[in-house]
């Protein structure tokens, strides 16, 4: 497989003004008739260039070109191109091909989900449908015919708006319905739906009095769950005219929830794409994470029309300026539909879980990578968090006056355009006068910056001096030497004993350039780190502070500062940031677990720490008082342990059956400890309320369900009650499926019958809800007891699994690959063995799939020699495999390099 290079990037040679799709769709084959407008592209470099046209799977049956048909000799079919040497400056292209969805297990291009046609077209789909040039810098006009069975698809949309409908002339039993888009838009965007399907209808009213039809399509069951979305879409319509002065700009908004879809959805113009799991949502089968998950990828998909649709990329490299710039805009919406430090805590636990284990595994990209083979194996983590995460910075460096002022600039600059990174961060630039050449460097050089902080404290002077110092580790493509220092904002605080301290910088730092420092308030600052090695200097600090560093995790680093325990507790109770205050609950968690680890590693009795236990003791009487102002999910946040799969990224060499242990022992000691607390607060939480996804309900049900889960860890079996009878009496899924994962991952022998039956009855009563199964396969695979692997293997046989549904496969393979570490990491490769034989299946089926589900098996650096010779043989393995598709192919090889 070829490796394609930003720096060969070329303008297109050829342009296609306008597209007219006819898909005749016939039960087993689909026949798709493109008329295509093309001429020259005035800019080609090459004013004599071949037509090169992108082609995949299609049977050709005729092409003409300019009303001539062309004779196979006068054209080149390659495996995924066709080429015309010669062919006038302008001219109209006609290809009929024949196509079978039916037979697309893929997922890209035009495929069957169950009943129903569907399309997913990014980033390279489209050329599954007909010959095009597929590449997001050509954007064309698109009208759409689509022909279908009226029985079997009564419903048929595309893009825009419906302009003719009406019986096929020749066969009555087909319909036909026209739609015309009248934005230009790339092939990628292109969508199409057919199927038998309900509707819910709503509207919405633009800013400047548009009417705006409002409709989402879902099989007729699900009629029910549509509501939660039709919020979160009129929601985030108000949202954007009003943070960003966004519009929406068709009649109409679709959206179509289909069950089997590689992503979460995608962003077509007008006709939105969801995979069920982010559109539905019903309190009797959705837990409260999925409702907000289904509000922000509504939202996600919604500010795309502009973030995406009206602006959209230039070539795939620049998939992160639509991409991490619409995941900033859905994380603050979402931040000012709910709690917005608890947003900023999931938010950044995800980014240090799982983007820091990318940038420190072989797969480590920039956000602007610079080559690919299969670019859809670059929907990652770092082009759509980490490259959130820089978009935040320059909201933060900017201020959120300016920064508007920047969007504004870049969407009016460039609608309609195909465009860059540059170009965004050229409009912040403009805006603000300042100079963004060093910030390019978050977007250029892959691998996660480091920043180390001493303190030094001079009583006489009372002055306090930080210096920082940065460095980036080796990445595929850079060494740590060949990485030049970042811009890197530091959010900053000193708490002292009486309160937080007013900031004062000496003028000029100790050593090093002039810190530069933006002024907010007297107590809070962002510094501006710019230098390998820089000092700032405080004067009129009064006392020994603790510093309150990263403040809101203004930068995606890892921060490192030697915190006394004691230090982390005052951070915990009274640092103002609410982002910090959960950091160094998290700190003090990881140093009292990494305590427990050494000392069975070396074969000592564990012994647990009492400053964690009266932290979280302090946490759980204050939350109690009918006065505290402590936010419930912040205190559930501060409780919650870190991952197993978090502390073996930040071990030397991680010893996962020690870090179970250790986790395992720490939550044991913590509820016998504070068993009173535990259960006087989980009694005080569980209420009869009638459900709604509110904030409130939402932070008062998280902190139950930790109280809950950590009651069922004492010594005694109340906790184990409690959970049955939460589990029978549950009105609501996030209740009940909470009480189920309690039962089922127990260790008592009290709690297994329980699980047994819990298990059996949830199945029964929700057999026909294919989301909840998903989390019934989820709880099981998660499982920690020692036959969980066995477990696995024998639900792959259950009725109810496939591996050619992506949800399936994530829900029980994902699940337990992703998180089950002591089952995976079994000691005898079998973990390993399991997950291999899946992407081999899967390589034939959607190497989509295939490539995403190898994450697991990229890690291999983290463990001890055993594992790694484990992993890579099955890496090898996988390798050996005969038809390896380019997705696995790319993933595969750069892990074993
Ligand atoms: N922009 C969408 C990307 C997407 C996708 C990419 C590759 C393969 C399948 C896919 N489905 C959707 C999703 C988004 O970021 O909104
Ligand atoms: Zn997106």
């Amino acid at each position: 497989p070829k490796t394609i290079f930003l720096k060969e990037y070329q303008v297109p040679d050829f342009l296609i003004d306008r597209t007219h799709l006819k898909v005749e769709i016939f039960d087993g084959h689909t026949i798709v008739t493109s008329t295509l407008a093309i001429r020259r592209n005035p800019e080609s470099q090459n004013s004599a260039a071949p037509l090169l046209m992108q082609g995949q799977e299609i049977d050709i049956q005729s092409i003409t070109l300019n009303g001539e048909p062309l004779s196979s000799g006068q054209y080149t079919v390659g495996d995924e191109s066709l080429l015309v040497n010669t062919v006038p400056d302008t001219f109209e292209w006609v290809c009929v091909g024949k196509i079978t969805p039916e037979s697309n297990t893929s997922l890209e291009g035009l495929y069957r989900s169950k009943t129903m046609y569907c399309t997913q077209c990014e980033a390279e789909g489209f050329r599954k449908i007909t010959y095009y040039l597929d590449r997001p810098d050509v954007m064309s006009e698109f009208t759409t015919t689509i022909v279908a069975d009226k029985a079997h698809c009564p419903v048929l949309l595309s893009n825009g708006n419906l302009v003719e409908e009406g019986d096929d002339a020749t066969d009555h039993t087909r319909h036909f319905a026209t739609w015309h888009d009248p934005h230009k838009k790339p092939a990628y965007l292109f969508a199409l739906v057919a199927g038998e399907l309900s509707v819910i209808d709503d509207g919405f009213t633009t800013q400047s009095g548009r009417e705006v039809q409002l409709r989402i399509f879902v099989e007729p069951k699900d009629l029910e769950k549509c509501d939660h979305a039709m919020t979160a879409l009129k929601n985030s319509m108000r949202w954007d005219e009003e943070v960003y002065g966004r519009e929406y700009d068709l009649d109409i908004f679709m959206i179509v929830a289909v069950d089997d879809f590689n992503m979460g959805a995608m962003e077509n113009k007008g006709l939105n794409i969801f995979n069920t799991s982010c559109v539905l949502a019903h309190p009797q089968t959705t837990t409260d994470s999925g409702f907000q998950r289904v509000e922000g990828v509504v939202a996600h998909e919604y500010f795309h029309n502009w973030s995406g649709n009206r602006v959209t990329c230039r070539d795939w490299f620049q998939l992160s300026l639509k991409e991490g710039f619409t995941v900033f805009r859905d994380s603050e919406f979402s931040a000012d539909m709910g709690s917005r430090t608890v947003k900023r805590i999931e938010d950044v636990n995800l980014l240090k879980n799982a983007q820091f284990a990318e940038d420190a595994g072989p797969m480590a990209h920039p956000v602007q990578p610079s080559s690919f083979i299969e670019i859809s194996n670059f929907y990652t983590l770092t082009v759509y968090e980490k490259g959130a995460e820089v978009v935040r910075m320059l909201h933060t460096l900017l201020g959120p006056e300016v920064f508007r002022k920047g969007s504004d600039l870049y969407f009016e600059r460039h609608d309609g355009q195909a465009v860059t990174i540059e170009d965004f961060v050229a409009a912040m630039s403009e805006v603000s006068g300042r100079d963004f050449t060093q910030f390019m460097n978050w977007y250029r050089q892959a691998g996660t910056p480091e920043v180390t902080v001493t303190s030094h404290y001079n009583a006489e002077d009372q002055t306090y001096a930080l210096t920082f110092t940065q460095s980036c580790p080796t990445t595929p493509e850079a060494t740590s030497e060949e990485k030049k220092p970042y811009l890197i904002p530091i959010g900053l605080g000193l708490v002292g004993d009486a309160g937080e301290l007013r900031l004062q910088v000496k003028s000029e730092p100790v050593t090093g350039e002039p810190a530069d420092v933006e002024q907010s308030d007297n107590t809070h600052r962002v510094l501006e780190i710019t230098e390998p090695t820089q000092t700032v200097v405080f004067e009129g600090v009064p006392e020994a502070p603790v510093p309150s560093l990263l403040r809101n995790f203004s930068a995606p680093v890892k921060l490192h500062y030697e915190y006394g325990r004691e230090e982390l507790v005052a951070l915990m109770e009274r640092d103002s940031d609410g982002y910090n205050r959960w950091d160094a609950s998290q700190k003090l968690a990881i140093a009292v677990i990494q305590d427990v680890v050494a000392a069975r590693q070396n074969n000592a009795s564990p012994e647990m720490d009492a400053t964690l236990i009266t932290a979280y003791g302090h946490l759980l009487a204050q939350v109690q008082e009918s006065n505290s102002l402590l936010d419930p999910a912040m205190v559930a946040a501060m409780l919650t342990l870190p991952t197993e799969n978090y502390l073996a990224q930040i071990a030397e060499v991680a010893d996962v059956d020690a870090i179970h242990f250790a986790r395992h022992f720490v939550r044991i000691s913590v509820a016998n400890a504070l068993t009173a607390e535990l259960e006087a607060t989980y009694h005080a939480l569980h209420t009869t309320e009638a459900y709604a996804p509110s904030a409130k309900q939402i932070a008062a049900r998280s902190l139950k369900n930790v109280c809950l889960g950590y009651r069922a860890l004492a010594d005694d079996d109340m906790g184990i009650t409690l959970a049955h009878q939460q589990f029978v009496q549950a009105e609501n899924m996030t209740d009940g499926f909470e009480a189920l994962k309690v039962l089922v991952h127990s260790d008592k022998p009290s709690a297994a019958p329980l699980a047994k039956q819990a298990l059996a009855d949830f199945y029964a009563r929700w057999q026909e809800e294919s989301l909840v199964v998903n989390q019934w396969f989820t709880v099981q695979a998660t499982r920690p007891s020692q036959d969980a692997l066995d477990h696995v293997k024998a639900l792959q046989a259950h009725p109810a699994y496939t591996l050619k549904n992506p949800n399936k496969v994530r829900a029980l393979v994902g699940a337990f690959c992703g998180f089950n570490p002591v089952n995976f990491h079994r000691a005898d490769g079998e973990g390993y063995a399991f997950l291999a034989d899946q992407i081999i299946a899967l390589n034939t089926l959607n190497p989509q799939m295939a490539a995403r589900m190898l994450t697991p098996l990229t890690k291999w650096k983290l463990y001890d020699e055993n594992r790694q010779v484990l992993i890579r043989a099955q890496l090898e393995r996988i390798r050996k495999v005969p038809t390896l598709s380019k997705d696995v192919y790319e993933v595969v090889n750069k892990s074993l390099k």
